[in-house]
């Protein structure tokens, strides 16, 4: 059977950049998350599925990180997590960061598909629930949105 695909192209302030999602249709296995994100600045960037595809107010309107299991933040290794927590994407000093990540945690099927949901980049790096403080563990300190894009059915 064929995977299901799913895109999302991200644009904001400068930056360009296209995920692709795929899950193998009769299995409950990973989602592959691959793509390139072009003219970011250089260094880690928080990199999560957030709950809502709405940008009427731009990228706040996304919500907050997908938490269909009400936990706390965290790395895409801990088993507390938001299913959302895809860690850190790192763009080199040309300002593109490749993107090649397997994750159980998130699906593109079922009552808690990513599918309409959003993918945030954000300006920081994400300290993955370990910086110490209480937001922390909400947001990872990420700091504001840079991009945004709504999850998408792939053509
Ligand atoms: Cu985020
Ligand atoms: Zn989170």
């Amino acid at each position: 059977m064929l995977p299901i695909n799913a895109v999302c192209v991200l644009r904001g302030l400068g930056i360009m950049g296209t995920i692709f999602f795929s899950q193998a249709r009769n299995a409950d296995g990973p989602v592959t998350v691959t793509g390139t994100i072009n003219r970011l600045p250089e260094g880690l960037h928080g990199f999560h599925v957030h709950e809502f595809g709405d940008y009427t107010d731009g990228c706040r309107s996304a919500g907050s990180h997908f938490n269909p299991f009400g936990k706390t933040h965290g790395s895409p290794e801990d088993e507390n997590r938001h299913a959302g927590d895809l860690g850190n994407v790192v763009a080199n000093a040309d300002g593109v960061a490749d993107i090649n990540i397997d994750d159980r945690m998130i699906s593109l099927t079922g009552v808690n598909s990513i599918i309409g949901r959003s993918i945030v980049v954000h300006a920081k790096p994400d300290d993955l629930g370990k910086g110490g403080n209480e937001e922390s563990l909400k947001t990872g300190n990420a700091g504001v949105r840079l991009a945004c894009c709504v999850i998408g059915i792939a053509n």
